[in-house]
């Protein structure tokens, strides 16, 4: 939600949410900064669906509207957890409460952002806080029952001046390494955070402890911090149901890992491209591990990395990618 203001009235605005029934409304506000300036605020809820679809309405509630704009960008809705899944394992996954649960090494640091930029609670973690080198470390161990597939979600962004790229790196280890999985994320600027959609894989447990590490991947973290929150790992009921793939694809919330039977026989399917200009998701089967990448093109001569993706397995990868948008541009994909 954001103002354009020549002044500082304020500006009101209602989010609705229907299902079956009325399952919610929210009301926000906010005061304009004058001077024709723009203001934002992440504005975030939950809610908890009756049904196989709902309906989200956000009305504009303004009294004032001279020399006053009331602006909505990047909305989007993202699971809390799968349907039906067990309770969260992770330890202060927010960092609400500072680094309690986890281990840290490195540059790292837990910042108070507010509840209008972290996306859980107003905590959140930095990594290369400062201009510090990358390479921190976070890392957590929990309890795990052998067998058992696991959701694990987070929110990753940059936070800069100018646009520059970080990229975060999430293993998960039980006996053996079980997932891999790596985002890199370029900020807008000026300082602005623009959340990914929640970073989300499944993963089968081989211990009765598992490690989630994440590892700031970052090139040159110089005037860019890499900004994690809301790290959340759930166990998935045994699947009487969909597949542990089918669950997360149909979320559309990230990459996953595929069953047996799946890996033995891979449904190659053209990639998707959803969304609008500066919100571009593309979608696609990975049907073998390696590394994937997303390049654009505004002529189809010159390319520009945009996104790589390192697939442990085959499973479903999504890009996204949130330059500005352009009157024109091309998508290509390849593995390394
Ligand atoms: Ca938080």
């Amino acid at each position: 939600m954001g103002v354009l203001a020549f002044n500082t009235q304020q500006q009101k605005m209602d989010a609705v949410v229907s299902g079956i029934s009325p399952i919610t409304t929210k009301s926000y506000s906010m005061n304009g900064i004058g001077g024709g300036n723009v203001k934002w605020a992440n504005q975030t809820f939950r809610f908890a669906a009756d049904g196989s679809s709902a309906t989200l309405t956000l009305r504009d509630r303004s009294s004032t509207t001279s020399s006053i704009d009331l602006l909505l960008d990047h909305v989007r809705v993202a699971m809390v957890s799968p349907p039906g899944a067990g309770a969260d394992l992770v330890r202060n996954g927010s960092f609400e409460s500072d680094y309690s649960g986890w281990l840290a090494s490195g540059s790292t640091g837990i910042e108070i952002y507010g509840t209008s930029a972290a996306t859980d609670g107003s905590r959140l973690l930095s990594f290369n806080v400062g201009n510090l080198p990358s390479g921190g470390t976070v890392s957590q161990s929990f309890d795990t029952v052998p067998g058992t597939t696991y959701w694990i979600a987070y929110d990753v962004a940059a936070n800069g001046l100018t646009p520059k790229a970080a990229s975060v790196l999430l293993t998960v280890r039980g006996s053996s390494q079980l997932l891999s999985r790596s985002t890199s994320v370029i900020g807008p600027d000026n300082y602005r955070i623009i959340w990914s959609m929640p970073q989300a894989s499944t993963f089968v447990a081989n211990s009765t402890r598992t490690t989630i590490t994440f590892t700031d991947t970052t090139v040159d973290g110089g005037g860019v911090d890499l900004l994690i929150d809301w790290v959340r790992v759930h166990p998935l009921a045994p699947q009487s149901g969909p597949s542990p793939a089918a669950l997360s694809s149909s979320t559309q919330t990230g990459s996953s890992t595929l069953s047996t039977t799946d890996e033995s026989s891979p449904i190659v399917t053209p990639p998707t491209l959803i969304g609008v200009p500066g919100a571009m998701r593309v979608s696609l089967f990975a049907p073998q591990a390696g590394i994937y990448v997303l390049e654009t093109s505004m002529n189809l001569n010159k390319w520009v990395l945009q996104q790589e993706i390192h697939a442990d397995k085959p499973g479903m990868i999504d890009f996204e990618d949130r330059q500005p948008g352009k009157s024109r541009l091309f998508y290509r994909i390849g593995r390394r």
